[in-house]
């Protein structure tokens, strides 16, 4: 029996960089995941007769979160859901589906790299029928329903056994409860040489990968150990829990550290990689040496060829604004085109759709291409692989070899973390006041060329999206970029993206490199007193 349940709009249910994130208590609260999703129905123009993929990175309220989600997706008509198994997907393998499976969209359930858990954050996201996140007119509309719902509908009936592969239904509705990993396993292998990774594993090299207690588990379990012959114990942390085992699973330096450790240490194996709880962000480290989001990309980028599924070459590439210039330094030396987009992948939805982009990545560890339209963590680990296979050099000496030809862009960002909104806000709001006048400001050791608010015009459908950040342009090339985050749920994070170009020097710290730019942002935001920290949270 279908159910409707008048209920009064709840605030604040806005879809930030990548869908709605609020602690896991606040989603359980009475009513805000079903006003949420009735919105989605409202916003996306109604689930009757749609096919929708769903699923999550197995975080605390995954599985009463997907119950819910199914019988309010029968109550409003749907004709079809196709959910993991005990509702899991990782957000690329979700992806995946939704565009194998010609589905009209999917919701994820996740909060990416946010800590999950009673205590943690939760998260819902919408994605559209390429694939990729809605983009804003999209995200827009669900808000826009979200202060107007007075009613939700939801099918009066038991729990679906999403532990059972196969197909049933729930009133009229069909549902499919799939393998989360097989399709995309099948993927991975179109895409990469596994014979020539399979060659790599058995020459002696050795490897970790850790899930951080995140989805990847079985993905890196499936594909890394059963189909390319790496030991057990190469996948670390392996085992999705609802809290990931306390930690927090964000594959940065910081958060890492476990994996860190062993690849600074003198047993370190010849390659480490980790990813984050929704499984699209990797971080890859070479023994002893870690290599930056950045540079990950513009290495991938410069020699993508090599794997089966780009040796067509690529048709462009794409960078969200923050993300060091390294990319465009390929770009410029191969002749492709190269865009600066807003920080988040939905942007990168339409240069991926038009064919005018094959490859994308941000400075936040995601990186990825047109074979899904999400970032995606565990390619970018297999396209690491594919190179080193090919290439038969250490991840240090594809390093050393890369700023040898492109140069090296030192690059880092600094995350001022749960600082207060009202200071962080007006930190922003007074630079952007102050736009035109920069360049006679006092930056330290360094001169203010240019500055600006950046917006981006999207070159296929001209939509405009303004005030994603301060961008400031030194003498002599260093640049400097803040925003705020749109993925937090405590206070407000600043971030503070630095890189400079060099041409000769490779073997410095990054931190060091930057000390110039690092001042100039001090001196002309003022971070230390404004928001009362002396140091950042996390490094990069
Ligand atoms: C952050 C990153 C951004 C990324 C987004 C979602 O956004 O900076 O590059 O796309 O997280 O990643 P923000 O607004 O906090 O800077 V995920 O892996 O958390 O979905
Ligand atoms: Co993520």
């Amino acid at each position: 029996m279908i159910q409707t349940i008048p209920t009064t709009p709840i605030e604040g249910q806005k879809p930030g960089t990548s869908g709605l994130r609020k602690k896991t208590a606040q989603f359980r609260a009475l009513r805000y995941l079903e006003n949420f999703v009735q919105s989605i129905w409202t916003g996306i123009g109604g689930v009757a007769g749609k096919t929708l993929v769903l699923g999550g990175d197995g975080r605390a309220f995954n599985v009463d979160a997907t119950q819910t989600i199914l019988k309010m997706a029968a109550a409003s008509g749907a004709a079809k859901v196709i959910v993991g198994q005990n509702g899991l997907l990782s957000t690329p393998a979700a992806s995946n589906l939704i565009r194998t499976r010609g589905a009209d969209g999917g919701i994820i359930l996740s909060a990416s790299h946010n800590p999950g858990g009673d205590d943690g954050d939760f998260g819902v996201k919408y994605n559209t029928a390429n694939g990729g996140p809605a983009p804003e007119s999209v995200t827009n509309a669900i808000f826009k329903a979200s202060e107007a719902v007075t009613e939700y509908h939801i099918l009066d009936s038991a729990d679906l056994d999403l532990g059972a592969l196969g197909t049933t239904t729930l009133g009229d509705m069909t549902v499919e409860v799939v393998d989360p990993v097989a399709d995309y396993a099948t993927l991975m292998e179109q895409l990469f040489d596994f014979d020539a990774i399979r060659a790599l594993m058995t020459s002696g090299f050795t490897l970790r990968f850790d899930a951080m207690h995140a989805i990847t588990g079985p993905y890196a379990r499936e594909i890394l150990v059963n189909r390319l012959g790496a030991p057990e114990s190469a996948v670390m942390n392996a085992t999705p829990l609802p809290d990931f085992g306390g930690g927090h699973p964000d594959p940065n330096p910081v958060w890492a550290h476990e994996l860190m450790g062993l690849m600074m240490g003198d047993d370190a194996p010849d390659f480490g990689a980790a990813s984050d709880g929704d499984g699209d962000r990797n971080m890859i480290v070479g023994r002893g040496t870690y290599v930056t989001p950045s540079d990950s990309l513009a290495v991938i980028a410069a020699n993508a060829h090599v794997a089966p599924g780009y040796a067509r070459g690529l048709a462009g590439v794409a960078r969200s604004m923050p993300t060091s210039a390294a990319l465009d330094r390929v770009a410029q030396a191969r002749d492709l085109p190269c865009y600066a987009t807003p920080t988040g992948w939905k942007f990168f939805g339409n240069l991926l759709d038009a064919g005018r982009a094959t490859l994308c990545g941000e400075e936040s560890a995601g990186t990825g291409s047109d074979h899904v339209r999400e970032k995606d963590g565990l390619w970018a680990v297999l396209m690491w692989l594919n190179i080193l296979a090919a290439k038969r050099l250490s991840v240090a000496e594809v390093m050393a070899a890369h700023w040898a030809e492109f140069g090296r862009n030192y690059y880092s960002r600094h995350d001022y973390e749960g600082v207060d909104k009202t200071a962080a806000e007006s930190l922003i709001a007074d630079l952007r006041a102050q736009l035109d006048k920069l360049a006679d400001l006092p930056a330290g050791p360094l001169v203010v060329s240019e500055a600006e608010d950046f917006s981006y015009t999207d070159p296929v459908d001209g939509s405009v999206t303004a005030a994603q950040g301060i961008q400031i342009m030194f003498e002599g090339g260093a640049r400097l970029v803040l925003r705020l985050s749109g993925t937090g749920t405590d206070g407000a994070t600043l971030r503070v993206y630095m890189e400079n170009f060099e041409s000769a020097d490779f073997g410095m710290d990054p931190q060091a490199a930057l000390v110039d730019v690092i001042a100039a942002a001090e001196a002309l935001a003022g971070i230390k007193t404004r928001l009362g920290r002396e140091t950042p949270d996390v490094v990069t």
